[in-house]
């Protein structure tokens, strides 16, 4: 996998803020708290989105853009979107979905992928369900990725799986961990695949 390097963009709070659509951009989405920030940050290789002690802070959309040559040739985007579902703020966050996030993720031109974070440390959670039908209905790929696998034993991993898989009617999910690594060369080949797929899409046009 190439070594990006990282250039924050901007932290948009409505459309309008979003930055010029041009290469392919990837989307994380979770629970807050499920790990977004620190698995878009063992992905860079370097502490670039913030992690937050206090979940559900975020109320942005943070676009990072990632090179290899020159800043102003980026590769890839990455979009780190606001968690839902923490209790304390949930009422203002989802307030905010069908005006901002949906729009975003139905409109977006160059949105290549999803990744799709669910906690394997409890069970699988209605709205991790609503996110990826929903993902599945406006026909978006989606990468799920079930994040934290670091505190679970081996056969605690396997159950879980199997949790996940029922719950989101799916075979594929990439078993990750921000904290030892697992599963992050996996996610930029399934990234890198998505990405691929996207501009070849593009260029047929
Ligand atoms: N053990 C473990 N803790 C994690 C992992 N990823 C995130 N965390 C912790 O979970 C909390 C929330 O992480 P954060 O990345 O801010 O979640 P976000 O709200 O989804 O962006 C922080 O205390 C992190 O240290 C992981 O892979 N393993
Ligand atoms: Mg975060």
């Amino acid at each position: 996998m190439p070594r990006y390097q990282t250039n924050f963009l901007l932290s948009a709070t409505s459309a309008d803020h979003f930055p010029r659509a041009s290469v392919p951009e990837i989307a994380f989405l979770g629970r807050s708290n499920v790990g977004k920030s620190s698995l878009i940050n063992a992905l860079l290789g370097e502490p670039a989105a913030r992690v937050s002690s206090t979940p559900g802070r975020t109320r942005a959309i943070n676009f990072f853009a990632l090179h290899v040559q020159s800043p102003a040739k980026p590769e890839l985007v990455l979009a780190d979107l606001p968690g839902y579902g923490y209790a304390k703020i949930s009422r203002s966050i989802s307030a905010e979905w069908p005006t901002f996030i949906n729009p975003y993720l139905a409109d977006r031109e160059t949105l290549a992928a999803c990744v799709c974070l669910v906690d394997m440390n409890v069970p699988p959670q209605p709205g991790d369900v609503v996110l990826a039908e929903y993902l599945d209905s406006i026909r978006r790929s989606r990468i799920i990725v079930g994040t934290k696998a670091d505190k679970l034993s081996g056969n605690q991993r396997v159950v879980a799986v199997k949790k996940l898989r029922e719950a989101l009617q799916t075979d594929e999910i990439l078993v990750c961990s921000a904290k030892d690594g697992r599963g992050i060369a996996a996610l930029w080949n399934a990234i890198h695949e998505v990405a691929q797929a996207y501009s070849k899409a593009a260029a047929a046009l």
